[in-house]
């Protein structure tokens, strides 16, 4: 049975019946490979082709929920491949949650936490289509779970990641002429620091009209380097430096953080509510990149806002690069902060050929539109995927 607000609340399942009827009753993992429009490199990693897990969550009342599992250039950026995320969510996380109601959230977050120890984009992407499914039950925006939206758009930056700074500067050009994005990241780190910066030089020169830049050296350099090269990023009106060190090297961001006039932004050093808050207290940046695979689910992505707030750090809308059904995941948890003054980065949709929702996301006037619900607010183009489901 569909339920929507126009039947009014009377004719919503309530209590029991509630939770009987949003019982998860099946689990479908799908390896799905999409090209991208262009290779995308990291510091330690390149890809063009795009892997992910479509995670389709189906309940007691017919009604079925999406999520995506994403991965960064296999288990390179994070552990998880596209290959474990299936298996694990076959073998244990399926079946921890047989029968759990969607209705009770918490629930399948514990289930999931004794069932399997990390593995987050595996759970976030059950937790997202688990979310998607319910307030689909219920006829609202997925945004209503976390507080319900506050903004109705966020604003959207770009990557310039192919290296070769005469195709990022086209690149650019062509984002901001046609008014989609006006703030980019730069990936830096594959390089040397020297060629890394003569790219900057090169597009600050030649592209006019660039708001906001970040850089994002995805933990390739040192202490040193970081001392070197800061003052000529100073000098290029760099806004925000990215995880220039390892992560786990807590004290050295610190002490890079204390001395750098531009404000350091945390990605890769904290996943879980302690690290955030370590990196806050330590003074390790000012700004923490909230991501879906670093927090394992939306209720954690939520509440991690909270936890960096509150460690004295600024919200940044962190990818990994994920479709318009993980963009969306994000933007429901993004709709309801108080505070997002960095915007976000959900630009992946563009960065692929093509999409397996009908309906992908909109970015116009330099913002990414938050999709309207019921629940994540995308759907499935059933045919697109048949063309997109890896076979072997
Ligand atoms: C990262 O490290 O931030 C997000 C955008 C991008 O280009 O890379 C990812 C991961
Ligand atoms: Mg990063």
């Amino acid at each position: 049975m569909a339920y929507s607000a126009a039947e009014g609340a009377g004719t919503l399942p309530q209590g029991q019946d509630l939770n009987r009827e949003t019982a998860i009753r099946e689990i479908r993992a799908q390896i799905v490979t999409l090209p991208s429009i262009r290779a995308h490199r990291l510091s330690n990693t390149e890809f063009s082709t795009r892997e992910f897990v479509l995670v389709r969550v189906r309940l007691a009342n017919g009604i079925e929920g999406i999520g995506e599992a994403a991965v960064l250039g296999g288990p390179r950026w994070a552990e998880e491949s596209v290959e474990s995320i299936q298996s694990v969510i076959t073998r244990y996380l399926a079946p921890a949650l047989a029968g759990c109601p969607a209705a009770q959230p918490a629930a399948v977050a514990a289930r999931m936490a004794r069932a399997a120890f990390r593995n987050n984009s595996a759970k976030g992407a059950i937790e997202a289509a688990v979310f998607d499914a319910l307030a689909r039950t219920l006829g609202v925006p997925a945004a209503t779970f976390f507080g319900g939206a506050v903004r109705d758009r966020v604003p959207v930056l770009w990557a310039l990641a192919s290296g070769d700074a005469d195709q990022e500067a086209e690149e650019a050009r062509a984002k901001l002429a046609a008014r989609e994005h006006r703030d980019f990241k730069i990936k830096l780190g594959f390089d040397s620091p020297e060629a890394d910066l003569r790219r900057l030089q090169k597009l600050r020169e030649e592209v006019p009209g660039m708001r906001r830049l970040i850089v994002d050296v995805n933990q390739a350099w040192s202490e040193a380097d970081c001392r070197r090269y800061l003052p000529a990023l100073q000098e290029l009106q760099v806004d925000l430096i990215e995880q220039p060190l390892p992560g786990d090297d807590f004290e050295g961001m610190a002490r890079v953080a204390a001395r750098s006039p531009i404000p350091l932004m945390v990605d890769e050093a904290a996943f879980t509510h302690r690290e955030i808050t370590r990196a806050g207290t330590m003074g390790c940046g000012s700004v923490y990149s909230l991501k879906l695979v670093k927090s394992g689910g939306l209720m954690a992505l939520s509440q991690a806002a909270r936890v960096a707030e509150s460690s004295g750090m600024e919200l940044y809308g962190g990818c990994l690069l994920e479709g318009s059904i993980g963009a969306a995941a994000h933007l429901a948890v993004f709709a309801a902060l108080p505070r997002l003054p960095w915007g976000c980065e959900h630009f992946g949709p563009r960065l692929h050929v093509s999409e397996i929702v009908r309906d992908p996301l909109v970015i116009e006037d330099f913002h990414l539109r938050v999709p309207q619900g019921p629940g994540l607010g995308v759907h499935l183009d059933e045919d697109r995927l048949r063309d997109a489901l890896r076979t072997s």
